[in-house]
């Protein structure tokens, strides 16, 4: 199995004539494995090691790397991985694994840190984070990664950060440094991780359409409480629940009817300046607007308060369905697989003034993850190394390294999904065979080409691209890497500030009294530093964008 050839991939010319692609793909692998001038005239670290046609690897000598990662907690050894074995015969490096249990990951990574017994990398994003990234790399324990990233050494690698310069940004440390390399798993879904739904079964039965406005789903919801849809004589229904402050199981979105959306940070980037939604007008008239929802009972008024475990409880439990619509990721996270079948998506809403905008989600880096693998100062072999992880890159190696076996792949290229055994689920068991969390590339464009795309993501994606991607202007703050400082900032003026924003407007939900108690709102936010807060995140953000 070849690992390489991520630069070649996807064209339409793939699905042509097989001799062509052979032809193909023994160029470019011999192409991008040639050393470098200056490997060759240096000897480079790993000298001698290129096979007699030209191919880095296998290497003609075995060489051993030591690597430290944590298990996931449904993985096993990571010895025992039929990904790591078919990669050792593939390069003819052998692993030398240190690999954690989950429960002990942490205070292993400290003691391993503390005591500077460090090994070749950090392979994974459990055993690794971007505040010990940052944090090692500027004290030297971890190395800079950039100069390694080039065409010969790195070609997948180097073709996927030519393509998207954005994951260069998010994996490069706010002082220029690479000092890890990203796992990628590349979504639309990451983009809307809140998904709204409504019972269209209760809508038939009333004669009601879905709604398209905020006065629409109003009329809806008030409809649901009193004219008691699930026909069993009791106005048990509950119109509309959610959890209030809950990326995923919140209302955020639906503040975008009013013309910016929210979150629980509430920290946008519009035209490149960082804009707080809590402090400006359309925040207070989404609150407003929805005090109306609280006082006549169209919100539960539980979602200021709870958690997960219940919403899920009134979405699935009981003997008659009571809840008229929700958000959630999926349609059957809150009523379960099969009442899930009464709910349909909701689009985005038009406010009362013609507005609508839903929420671009940006904190989640589209499901890009700066940190999978890392190189330690005490490795010999550093060049070796970055070839070695390249390899995970490349199209076939980037399927494995996220599902094992648990994938095949068929005549026209695609991996389709094998069944799990009975009683198992695909990652429980691919768990066991691959690291999943591990350096590798699905971009946006892989699914359903590469991989085939699962059920509820492809569900999730269709809802998204139809109902609420052409509303999609209020992007939020992304997911980039602070210094120590702005940390320090960060961490001490945001609890303090959000704590005040959620308890203030859940009062006035309940209450009312925004209009008599916004300007001293806004003076206590003054008084909170808002203003230093979003300094901090404006500098971090123009820092972001000017690497190239
Ligand atoms: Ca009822």
């Amino acid at each position: 199995m070849n690992g390489g050839g991520r630069h070649m991939r996807k064209g339409k010319f793939l699905k042509g004539s097989l001799v062509v692609l052979t032809a193909l793909l023994t160029l470019t692998t011999a192409c991008s494995s040639e050393p470098s001038a200056s490997e060759q005239s240096s000897g480079g670290s790993d000298g001698g090691q290129q096979a007699a046609n030209g191919k880095y690897f296998p290497l003609k000598k075995k060489e051993t790397l030591k690597l430290t990662a944590c298990q996931h907690s449904l993985s096993g050894p990571f010895k025992d991985m039929s990904f790591f074995k078919m990669y050792e015969e593939m390069t003819n490096v052998h692993i030398e694994w240190n690999d954690i249990s989950n429960a002990q990951c942490k205070e292993q990574m400290n003691l391993i840190y503390a005591s500077n017994n460090l090994p070749d990398a950090f392979y994974g994003t459990i055993a690794l984070n971007v505040n010990d990234v940052i944090k090692y790399g500027s004290q030297g324990m971890l190395i800079p990664l950039e100069k390694y990233i080039n065409k010969g050494m790195m070609p997948n690698l180097y073709d996927v950060l030519e393509k998207h310069p954005e994951i260069k940004r998010m994996i490069t440390a706010p002082d220029g440094h690479i000092y890890s390399l990203p796992v990628i798993r590349e979504l639309l879904l990451w983009q809307s991780p809140d998904t709204m739904f409504i019972n269209k079964v209760w809508l038939d039965k009333l004669g009601l359409k879905v709604p398209q406005t905020t006065e629409e789903f109003y009329r809806v919801l008030k409809e649901f409480k009193t004219k008691d849809p699930n026909g069993n004589g009791q106005a048990d229904e509950i119109p509309f629940t959610f959890i209030f402050n809950n990326d995923t199981s919140g209302i955020g979105s639906l503040f975008g009817a009013f013309g910016r959306a929210d979150w629980t940070k509430h920290v946008f980037i519009e035209n490149g300046k960082v804009v707080f939604s809590a402090s400006q007008p359309e925040y207070k008239e989404a609150i407003k607007y929805f005090q109306k929802f609280y006082a006549e009972g169209l919100f539960d008024q539980e979602s200021l308060a709870q958690d997960n475990r219940q919403l899920v409880a009134k979405g699935s439990g009981g003997k008659d369905v009571t809840v008229g619509g929700y958000f959630a990721w999926n349609d059957f996270n809150v009523p379960g697989v099969e009442r899930a079948k009464n709910y349909v998506a909701v689009p985005a809403l038009e406010g009362p003034t013609g507005k609508k905008v839903w929420r671009k989600a940006a904190w989640n880096n589209n499901g890009v993850i700066p940190t999978g693998f890392a190189i330690t100062a005490v490795n010999k072999h550093p060049e070796l190394t970055m070839r070695w992880v390249d390899q995970s890159y490349g199209d076939d190696m980037t399927v494995r390294a996220g599902w094992g076996d648990m994938v095949e792949k068929t005549a026209s290229g695609k991996y389709i999904f094998k069944e799990a055994p009975q009683g198992t689920n695909l990652e429980e068991v691919s768990r066991k065979q691959a690291p999943g969390d591990a350096p590798l590339a699905m971009l946006r464009e892989d699914y359903g080409t590469l991989v085939e795309d699962r059920p509820n993501d492809l569900l999730k994606n269709q809802i998204i691209e139809k109902n609420y991607l052409p509303y999609m202007t209020s992007e939020t703050f992304p997911g980039i890497m602070f210094t120590a400082e702005e940390n320090k900032v960060i961490s001490s003026r945001q609890t303090d500030i959000n704590n005040y924003i959620l308890q203030t407007s859940s009062n006035w939900l309940i209450k009312g009294g925004i209009d008599a108690e916004w300007d001293s709102y806004l003076a206590e936010l003054k008084k909170m530093k808002l203003d230093e807060l979003i300094e901090v995140y404006q500098k971090a953000y123009n820092r972001y964008m000017s690497v190239k």
